[in-house]
């Protein structure tokens, strides 16, 4: 059982990420999690700052998400899209007439000299959200996808050419020179940090540019708090996105060897799905603990119990 003042971490990207911290949010204590999110995906469009996985999860845990896509507004109008495209200026990001709000008010911000992290917490208090979003760095982590069609941004890459081309090098400019914001070191400090979770997010898209920042993968190497991941690949197959197809890329085997292996000396334990019962001891033999559950989140409720499995798997894991 979850303590009131007992505190978890999840590293997380945007979508997938975004329904694991959902379940954790609404399954924990108010302000006892903190997520480190992926800042990898940010760029400048239409002199404008996007953050879109720090704005999928501030949607998704204020209950402003669009269910369809899981990320940008439910109850959006494209008015400025529209107008947009008649003046023929560029389209492929789809930017939607309330969304548009978050990014004008964070660029002002940082223009005026705000940090990314204080803007997002500030965001957070205005919205009720009682958990603690922290993007992994104030400073730029941009991801560049190397492909057979160059070296792309990576929403170049992930939105304009659909995440086609091959990829063979994924590379995180900025990160060596990153720095996390203090809030996230504290959390992976607190003396009453219980685990340090990692989402079903892309490991090499979304986690990786969390973990290429020394001091957040140092902090995760040297954490004695019990360390899990939730697996993005279920039989073979991504939950959502791109991920088989890139592990297919760069040689990997698409299967939950491929993820224990990448995620080895960071995590103490792997949540797999029922479907990949017979991996268990395959994953076990790398010296990472597996278990399964089910781990495909349809409902609020598949959220919360995933959640809750997760924490008590952690609960079970002693390091040595
Ligand atoms: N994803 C798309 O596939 N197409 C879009 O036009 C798009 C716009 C967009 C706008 C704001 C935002 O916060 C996210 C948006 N996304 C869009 C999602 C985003 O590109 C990716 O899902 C993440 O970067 C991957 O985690």
């Amino acid at each position: 059982m979850v303590q009131a003042t007992d505190s978890v971490v999840l590293l997380s990207g945007g979508v997938g990420g975004a329904k694991l911290a959902l379940g954790l949010h609404r399954a924990l204590p108010p302000a006892a999690l903190t997520i480190i999110a992926n800042i990898g995906d940010d760029f400048r469009h239409l002199g404008l700052a996007i953050s879109p996985d720090i704005d999928t999860l501030i949607y998704t845990l204020a209950d402003l998400v669009n269910p369809d896509t899981g990320w940008g507004r439910r109850d959006e109008t494209w008015n400025f899209m529209a107008e947009l495209e008649r003046l023929g200026g560029e389209t492929w990001f789809r930017l939607g007439d309330r969304d548009l709000a978050s990014h004008v008010e964070r660029s002002r911000r940082l223009e005026a000299g705000d940090a990314l992290s204080t803007i997002t917490r500030e965001t957070c208090q205005r919205l009720g959200i009682g958990s603690h979003i922290v993007p992994a760095s104030d400073r730029r982590v941009q991801t560049r996808v190397v492909t057979d069609a160059g070296v792309l941004a990576f929403q170049d890459y992930f939105v304009r050419q659909r995440a086609q081309p091959v990829v063979s090098e994924v590379r995180f400019a900025g990160a060596a020179e990153a720095v996390p914001p203090a809030t996230a070191m504290a959390a992976l400090g607190d003396p009453g940090l219980r685990a340090i979770l990692i989402a079903p997010s892309n490991p090499w898209l979304s986690i990786d540019p969390i973990l290429a920042i020394p001091a957040l993968r140092a902090a995760l190497e040297k954490s004695t708090v019990a360390r899990v991941a939730v697996s993005p690949i279920v039989a073979g197959q991504a939950i959502k996105g791109p991920t088989a197809k890139i592990m297919a890329e760069l040689g990997m085997p698409v299967n939950q060897v491929g993820i224990a292996r990448h995620y080895r000396g960071l995590i103490d334990g792997l949540v797999l799905d029922h479907a990949d019962a017979g991996e268990v001891a395959a994953v076990e033999a790398l010296g990472i603990r597996a278990i399964t559950t089910s781990t495909v989140m349809q409902t609020l409720e598949d959220r919360m119990t995933l959640a809750r499995f997760a924490l008590e798997f952690a609960a079970t894991l002693r390091r040595p």
